[in-house]
């Protein structure tokens, strides 16, 4: 029974260092938050799968060698020879922020293999199913493949992990609130950050819940696990039928926060299938997010095990 399974686009990923009108030169890498999640997952010793698709293309065979290389379980992952694999290119503007621009529109991975879900369960059913709300954003057979997937992991005792991860570029609110409203039942960790818990609620719920705190509530009425809420700079904060527990996030130089939520859902994760209780779970969550804020890229800086003490040591260590 492997860790985790998780499904999604990843695409090839451009970085370039200014003003993107202005040329010069990118980094090529992968990038996807199922697959940052599966790689952050991966480097901390989970047996972990993916099962996205790619175009028959070059950036294909980098999307998966790279998942390879970094021990994720790409069998059951697809290869469509109709459709590119999708691009990312990022702009970093200034240095806080960064401007993202897709082409990923009719890409292979927005079209994920009907089957794959289903053979992913078949074979071997998870410990833990992780889904993010970008999925159902990408079209009506990316949709319905995440929903076969919530359904399999019911009905094979996975614990359902979503990360809502709104993209406004993507969908429009209120079509990503029709979709997430309809998850709500399946979930067992819901993970947000403040301000997309909203799109969670029930139709109407908002008005009688009007901070983080209340909304997470409301959704552990409805019978979420726990909810999980990604405050950034100030930490995370987990609700579960237990009460509350908040983790201050690690202070770290920013470099790029590309990457950081994903990372903080690989610590979290892994803590959880090591049997840990909220506060351990937070507390790897807050230290791979911070790995990832520290180093440039959505993915390379994840730590492995060994490497989780590091974020403690003091500026100068040179470890020998
Ligand atoms: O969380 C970072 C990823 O979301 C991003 O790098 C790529 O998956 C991606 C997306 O769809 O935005």
């Amino acid at each position: 029974r492997p860790d985790v399974f998780t499904i999604g686009e990843t695409m090839v990923a451009l970085r370039g260092s200014g003003p993107l009108r202005l040329g010069g030169t990118m980094q090529v890498s992968i990038a996807g938050a199922e697959s940052n999640v599966a790689i952050g997952l991966a480097r901390l010793g989970h047996a972990v799968r993916w099962a996205g698709t790619v175009g028959d293309d070059e950036a294909g065979a980098l999307v998966l060698r790279t998942l390879r290389a970094e021990g994720v379980e790409v069998s059951g992952a697809a290869t469509d020879p109709g459709a590119p694999t999708g691009l990312l290119l990022f702009e970093p503007r200034l240095p806080e922020v960064t401007r993202v621009h897709y082409y990923r529109a009719g890409s292979a991975g927005s079209r994920p293999a009907a089957d794959a879900v289903d053979r992913a369960f078949r074979t071997a059913p998870p410990r833990v199913l992780h889904l993010t709300g970008i999925t159902p954003a990408l079209s009506p057979t990316a949709r319905s493949a995440a929903y076969q997937a919530l359904h399999l992991a019911r009905r094979h005792r996975s614990a359902i992990c979503l990360d809502v991860n709104f993209r406004a570029r993507l969908w429009t609110a209120e079509e990503a609130a029709a979709v997430l409203r309809e998850w709500i039942p399946f979930v067992d960790v819901l993970i947000a950050s403040d301000d997309e818990l909203p799109l969670c609620l029930p139709e109407g719920a908002g008005a009688a819940a009007p901070d983080h705190a209340d909304q997470a509530r409301l959704l552990l009425k409805q019978g979420v696990g726990e909810v999980v809420v990604k405050l950034g700079a100030e930490g995370a904060t987990a609700f579960t039928p237990d009460g509350r527990v908040h983790q201050p996030a690690r202070a770290v130089r920013a470099v790029d926060a590309v990457g950081a939520g994903d990372a903080f859902v690989a610590g979290y994760l892994s803590a959880l299938l090591d049997g840990e209780g909220p506060a351990g779970r937070l507390a790897r969550g807050v230290t791979t997010g911070a790995f990832a804020v520290s180093s440039p890229g959505d993915w390379e800086g994840a730590p492995t095990r060994a490497e989780l003490g590091m974020l403690g040591a003091p500026p100068g260590t040179v470890v020998r």
